[in-house]
């Protein structure tokens, strides 16, 4: 029987009792047998002297348990991080799905949310630039309900056949297994400049939002179309989104890059601090909703993954909240070990015939069991149904579940019939009855058949700095592809998203845009397979730019959980830091004092201040802003400190806040900062100690206008 609801305090009682916790911790060591052990330094030997014993059968186990500790890492996602947490709705949503978890406002619903890089392997850094995956495992009162989606929109091919070819030219290359996490290689670029339809995803995947600043700052998406059913069997087609309530933001290239060096867990790290700190991440679940009789109206295919559904045409309803609030116990127990599959779903929620998500629908099971071992991978803690769970499926590797009786079949008279498939009134899932009529063919409609207007969208409806960022990420990739052709490709492509990022990037490159571009391959053969209409179409898209698309848009009111810098030696003025300290703390951020050495440091008044980190274990990158005390003797100590002009320098070259008393000016100055960015208002840099304008300037995140003239040497 489907439980009827979670109360608040029974679903909290559920994300206690998942994952399952050791018994008896603390208490004696024993064997996996339970036998105690008296002595776990000394293995089993012949005389004090001699050779081990193969009978030390205690050595043994422990050995072997160590011996495969190891199980496969994801093919991709391998690497990732993960929180537990709850959804709330605000209002029914009955009118378009008769998901329960979509119709009570008054419950609860116990989430898992896993984040991840796609390309990199396990232990690889978190800046690498990538897309970001982002699943979310609803246990519902009906069933489990993965939304297994990402940072970005859209994806870079159109058909589930490609994705092994995407990922092996992405992956590092065979021969060296070079480069780690990383795109800009040869075999990469070489595959994408022979893609056209990966140009709109190009273009994501060369913004700055494949450099996140957390995890906690990005919008999540379904990406594919998905179908909402409601209880009278009407099917709307919906997009799925996640809006982070933090706003979206980035760090710089050059920032992801050094940041990989001093902090590969950074991401990792900022997601858990924050959550132990009580800064509970929050997103809003947003819908796209697209009534069945509109699915023919747009000028691009709704089944189409490599394409987005703007804002302007559809806006998005937000629908709910989620909010993590609980770090995982263990590792390997829950992040490693839970299985996302789009295909675990909820009555009410149904998928279209993308035929990415087509693909997908086969693969997720078939990785579980490759990488977890078992068909029973369903029975791990992390990946158990808060619904019970009842059926004739029997044994496997690891059975955990005890099945009684002698019926594991249906039909039956031995169990009483049970268990008893659920009648309507029961509720349950039932496929959407689309009607399909068509011929077995393997080809690709016409309607995926542009490549291009959706990129030049996107790329239309960035700021100009943004602009400039991916001009420099493509730069920057191109360069380190050692193939002319591949580049030469790459240029053509770009020209037919916008003729001066081609050049721009040409530019870099020290090369020419190719006069015609090579007729990138279209790979959509149409099922009639008439030469002539191989070649990509470009459509004119109805709206010339999106505002959602631009990062330079979303929310910049709060610095909460921002991770704010004090420098200071012997001699700061302690009641200028104590109470900027404490202002900064109040408006939620976190706030480290960085001094020349650990321990304590000594103020001007006499008192004495704890250090939290030195020069040598801080560095700017890992922080969101910083502040200068005054103290004659701290200022004048720092700036005999490189490392300390160092960090300020960094900090005004990757455009952050900085905020200095009046004594401090000489360090700044003495840090290469522009002058004029020092005097003039909105460049993000205080100098007069006020803590309302420091504030102000850390909720912009970033001053990216300073860019193009603080060419300083960090
Ligand atoms: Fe995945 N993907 N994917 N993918 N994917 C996996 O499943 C696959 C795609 C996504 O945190 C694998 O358990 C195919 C799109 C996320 O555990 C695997 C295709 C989107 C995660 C797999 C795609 C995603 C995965 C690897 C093309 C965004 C991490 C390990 C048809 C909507 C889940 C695993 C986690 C993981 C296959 C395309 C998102 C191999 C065949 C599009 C977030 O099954």
């Amino acid at each position: 029987m489907a439980k009827k609801g979670f109360s608040k305090k029974e679903s909290t009682k559920i994300i206690d009792l998942a994952p399952d916790t050791e018994i008896g911790a603390g208490e004696l060591l024993t064997t996996n047998q339970g036998l105690l052990i008296n002595d776990d330094q000394n293995s089993l030997k012949a005389g004090e002297r001699g050779a081990t014993l193969l009978e030390d059968f205690i050595l043994r186990e422990k050995i072997t348990h160590f011996d495969h500790e190891r199980i496969p890492e994801r093919i991709v996602h391998a690497r990732g991080s993960a929180a537990h947490g709850i959804f709330q709705l605000y209002a029914p949503m009955g009118k378009y799905t008769k998901a329960a978890f979509l119709n009570d406002t008054t419950i609860q619903t116990p989430v898992f949310v896993r984040f991840s890089t796609v390309a990199g392997s396990r232990g690889s850094s978190d800046l690498a630039r990538d897309v970001r995956g982002f699943s979310v495992k609803f246990y519902t009162q009906e069933g489990n309900y993965d939304l297994v989606g990402n940072n970005m929109p859209v994806f870079f091919i159109q058909d589930a056949v490609k994705f092994p070819d995407l990922i092996h030219a992405v992956k590092p290359e065979p021969h060296n297994e070079i480069p780690q996490a990383a795109s800009a290689h040869d075999t990469f670029w070489d595959f994408i400049s022979l893609m056209p339809e990966s140009t709109h995803m190009i273009m994501w995947a060369m913004s700055d939002r494949a450099i996140p600043r957390s995890l906690r700052m990005m919008e999540g998406f379904g990406v594919h179309t998905f179908r909402f059913i409601n209880d009278k069997n009407e099917s709307f087609f919906v997009k799925f989104h996640w809006k982070p309530l933090l706003g979206v933001h980035s760090v710089a290239l050059d920032e992801a890059q050094q940041i990989s060096g001093k902090d590969p867990d950074f991401h990792r790290r900022d997601l858990w601090e924050a959550i132990e700190a009580g800064a509970f991440p929050e997103w809003e679940f947003g819908v796209q909703i697209i009534p069945e009789a509109d699915e023919h109206k747009f000028d691009f295919d709704l089944l189409d993954p490599t394409k987005l559904v703007p804002e302007e045409l559809v806006p998005v309803q937000r629908i709910g909240k989620m909010t993590l609030n609980r770090n995982p116990d263990n590792f390997f127990a829950e992040t490693e070990q839970v299985a996302f599959h789009p295909g675990h779903l909820v009555p009410g929620i149904d998928f279209t015939n993308d035929p990415l998500l087509q693909g997908r629908l086969f693969s997720y099971t078939d990785t579980q069991l490759s990488r977890l071992g078992s068909p029973n991978f369903h029975e791990i803690p992390i990946n158990r149904s808060i619904n019970t769970v009842h059926n004739n499926q029997r044994d496997g590797h690891m059975r955990q579940q005890i099945n009684k009786g002698i019926t594991s079949y249906h039909p039956n008279t031995t169990g009483g019939g049970c268990p008893f498939q659920a009648k309507a009134a029961d509720g349950g899932f039932t496929s959407y009855t689309e009607r399909i009529d068509g011929k077995k063919i393997r080809g690709r409609s016409k309607s995926f058949f542009d490549h291009f207007s959706q990129a030049t969208l996107f790329y239309n409806s960035q700021s100009d700095v943004e602009k400039n960022h991916m001009v420099n990420a493509l730069t920057f990739e191109l360069g380190n592809v050692t193939i002319p052709a591949i580049r030469e490709r790459m240029l053509g492509i770009l020209s037919l998203v916008d003729k001066v990022l081609a050049k721009r990037v040409a530019d870099g490159l020290g090369m020419q845009v190719p006069k015609k571009p090579e007729q990138p391959i279209n790979h959509s053969i149409p099922a009639d397979g008439k030469v002539a209409d191989y070649q990509p179409l470009k459509v004119v898209p109805s709206t010339d730019i999106s505002a959602a698309l631009s990062m330079a848009n979303t929310v910049k009111n709060t610095i909460k959980s921002r991770q704010i810098a004090v420098l200071a030696a012997d001699g700061v003025d302690g009641v200028a830091l104590t109470g900027m300290k404490n202002k900064l703390l109040n408006a939620g951020a976190q706030v480290k004092i960085i001094a020349p050495h650990h321990g304590e440091i000594k103020g001007s008044n006499g008192k004495m201040i704890p250090v939290d980190k030195s020069l040598l274990n801080a560095a700017s990158v890992l922080f969101d802003a910083v502040y200068i005390p005054g103290g004659a003797e701290s200022i004048k100590a720092l700036i005999a400190e490189p490392d300390a002009i160092h960090f300020i320098n960094q900090a005004y070259k990757h455009c952050k806040a900085i905020a200095a008393d009046k004594e401090s000016i000489p360090l700044l100055k003495a840090s290469y900062i522009n002058e004029k960015a020092m005097t003039e208002d909105g460049k993000g840099i205080v100098t007069d100690g006020n803590a309302k304008k420091f504030i102000d300037a850390i909720a912009k995140h970033r001053f990216w206008e300073r860019e193009e003239e603080s060419k300083v040497p960090a």
